[in-house]
């Protein structure tokens, strides 16, 4: 039977319930979640700024029991690659990017969930300055 094989992106900065939730729910649509995650350099493309760096914020990701593997994201359009020479089934983001992956249609199963609610990286940066 063919291990069903997921994919995930993001920064996972300040990691928080929110990102905990999307690898939950994306590894449980399969059997083995590959999560591709933001550089440095990509994040700036993103205009996001991580409190944590790569190498952090990747070796945090490999100790969660969701995911099986981090690759690095160093751009918008690695996706189709990553999925292909991956042999993914089914990619997964949550909803705030509801429609901006339907193109990947073509290549897997494209599952958008619903975002945590009321957390975000934003918010825990903010509310740590005010703290400050
Ligand atoms: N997320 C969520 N609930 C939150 C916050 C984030 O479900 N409260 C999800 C996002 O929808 C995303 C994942 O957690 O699927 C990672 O979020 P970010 O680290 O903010 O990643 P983002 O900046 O959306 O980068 O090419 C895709 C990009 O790299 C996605």
């Amino acid at each position: 039977m063919k291990k069903v094989r997921v994919l995930t992106y993001g920064t996972f900065d300040y990691l928080h319930i929110g990102h905990i939730n999307i690898l939950d729910k994306a590894r449980c649509l399969g059997d083995y979640l590959i999560v591709g995650l933001s550089t440095d350099a990509f994040n700036s493309e993103k205009n996001k700024r991580s409190y944590g760096t790569f190498q952090d914020r990747k070796k945090i990701l490999e100790a969660i029991r969701y995911v099986d593997q981090v690759i690095p994201e160093e751009s918008w359009g690695q996706k189709i690659n990553d999925i292909k020479n991956h042999d993914i089934d089914i990619f997964v983001m949550g909803d705030d990017w509801q429609g901006k992956f339907d193109f990947l249609e073509d290549f897997c199963e494209v599952v958008y969930c619903p975002r945590t609610k009321s957390i975000s990286s934003s918010i825990i940066r903010s509310d740590l300055e005010v703290a400050r």
